[in-house]
């Protein structure tokens, strides 16, 4: 698992996920799909819609625990997964050398995060941690912090078992926390309220602008109050941003030489234009002089 740059491995079968058929339809029948999910229900379940002969599902994760910076006023924060290089980056590179050492079929697909199967479940099957009510995988060394991803293989490989104990117990700090309310509690939770989403996206209100506040991309909130994430030890990655960024560090550069700054984060997927129109709603955070 080291020898590929890995710090978690999981296996499951190859078989389709059950529970998580009617809890999907639940959630499109409550909030619908957000654009950044799988649309057709059977390939987000089953792992042989996407690998016919799918027998095995090994998920491979990295830690992605990065420390907060201390941001000056002006600055857009991006969130923990960002200030490393792009988790699909690493994650394909640790994957492809996962399925070289097991010898696996040339085809056996390596997926992370831009297909429709769902990671977290899998995750979850294979014995990695439980989907706690910040709605993330938390495992036990990790917590949060573990970015995911699915080799599916026709081979056959002894399963993990899961332990599929709830441990958050009475605790709610993240449902308390969350700034989008989005966190609904058993689970639930509404993508399009999420300020991981809003700094995504497109279109978005003026009082979503108001609530993503100093967020350049994604949103740390629920992982930074939960308790089983205080001892996570930090990410092996190399940090690319050390601080927060100004509008300055953008506007300057033309969309060939923000790929080629910015280009190898997570965070910068959507294109310069994106960032700069949320520094409009981060500058007037900062003329409100608002504390982060
Ligand atoms: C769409 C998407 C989003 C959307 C919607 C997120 C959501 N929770 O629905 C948005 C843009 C908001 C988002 C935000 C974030 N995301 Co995201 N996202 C995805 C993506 C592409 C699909 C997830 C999906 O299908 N969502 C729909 C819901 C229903 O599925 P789910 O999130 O897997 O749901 C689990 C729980 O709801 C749980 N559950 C809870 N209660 C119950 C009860 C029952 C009965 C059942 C059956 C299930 C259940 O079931 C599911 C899994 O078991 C995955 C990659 C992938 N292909 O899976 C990454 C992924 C889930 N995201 C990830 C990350 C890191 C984030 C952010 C932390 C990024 C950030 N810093 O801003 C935030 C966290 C927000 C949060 N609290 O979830 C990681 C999660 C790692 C982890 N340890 O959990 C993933 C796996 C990407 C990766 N490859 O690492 N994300
Ligand atoms: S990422 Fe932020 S807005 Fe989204 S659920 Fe977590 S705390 Fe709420
Ligand atoms: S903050 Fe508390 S309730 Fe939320 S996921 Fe962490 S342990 Fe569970």
């Amino acid at each position: 698992m080291e020898k590929c740059g890995l710090d978690a491995l999981g296996v499951t079968h190859g078989g389709a996920l059950v529970e998580e058929r009617a809890y999907l339809e639940k959630r499109k029948a409550l909030y619908g799909l957000c654009p950044f999910e799988g649309q057709d229900l059977e390939e987000r379940l089953d792992p042989g819609k996407i690998y016919p002969g799918t027998r095995t599902v090994l998920v491979f994760a990295i830690n992605t625990r990065t420390e907060d910076p201390d941001l000056k006023p002006g600055q857009g924060l991006l969130s923990s997964i960002s200030r490393t290089l792009d988790y699909h980056r690493v994650l394909k590179e640790a994957g492809g050398k996962l399925k070289e050492a097991l010898a696996l079929e040339e085809e056996a697909p390596i997926l992370v995060d831009s297909h429709p199967l769902m990671e977290r479940a899998f995750a979850q099957r294979a014995d990695l941690g439980y989907v706690g009510k910040n709605c993330q995988l938390i495992h036990k060394v990790y917590g949060t912090y573990l970015a995911l991803g699915l080799l599916l293989t026709r081979e056959e490989f002894p399963p993990d078992d899961p332990n599929l104990e709830e441990g958050c117990g009475a605790c709610q700090a993240c449902l308390r926390a969350c700034p989008g309310k989005a966190l609904k509690g058993k689970g639930e939770m509404d993508p399009f309220s999420c300020l991981s989403y809003l700094s995504q996206a497109k279109e978005r209100t003026e009082e979503e602008e108001k609530k993503l506040a100093y967020r350049l991309y994604g949103c740390d909130l629920c992982q930074k109050v939960c308790p089983k994430n205080q001892q996570v030890p930090l990410s092996r990655g190399k940090i690319l941003v050390k601080g927060g960024l100004y509008r300055e560090d953008i506007a300057s550069l033309s969309n060939r030489n923000f790929k080629r700054t910015f280009g190898q984060l997570a965070g910068a997927w959507r294109g310069k234009k994106q960032w700069m129109r949320n520094f409009d709603y981060i500058e007037d955070y900062w003329k409100t002089n608002r504390e982060p």
